[in-house]
């Protein structure tokens, strides 16, 4: 928070009385914008790649893992994380190979977050 000083020398004609009126003005504070990465159903990728892909890339713990696959399955996608864009990049361009890699469709993508 900054403090701004102004002189108030309008009071009167002679410049008696003048007043200081302090105002607060909010200091913008700048944050880099995230993103989320996201996970895409298909028909064809086994259950058990996308559980490792979420553990191997995301950290993510082997029950949470299955949550997530399991919420991608029924509903179409899932958040995985959310991160800078360098590392939302890294991540999506590291899933796209490995599942690339293995012959699996599996799709992974990110947004920017409103
Ligand atoms: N729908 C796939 C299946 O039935 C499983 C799957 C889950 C695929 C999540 C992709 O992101 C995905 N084998």
């Amino acid at each position: 928070m900054q403090t701004d000083r102004w002189r108030m020398m309008a009071d009167t004609p002679d410049g008696e009385g003048d007043t200081t009126v302090v105002t607060k003005t909010k200091p913008k504070t700048q944050r880099p914008p995230m993103y989320k990465v996201l996970l895409l159903n298909d028909d064809y990728t086994p259950m058990e790649f996308v559980v490792h892909v979420l553990e191997r890339f995301f950290g993510i713990s082997h029950s949470q893992a299955v949550e997530i696959m399991l919420t991608v399955h029924k509903k179409g996608v899932a958040v995985v994380g959310v991160f800078s864009y360098e590392i939302a990049e890294t991540k999506v361009a590291q899933v796209m190979d490995f599942a690339r890699r293995n012959q699996h469709p599996l799709q992974c993508t990110m947004e920017k977050e409103d």
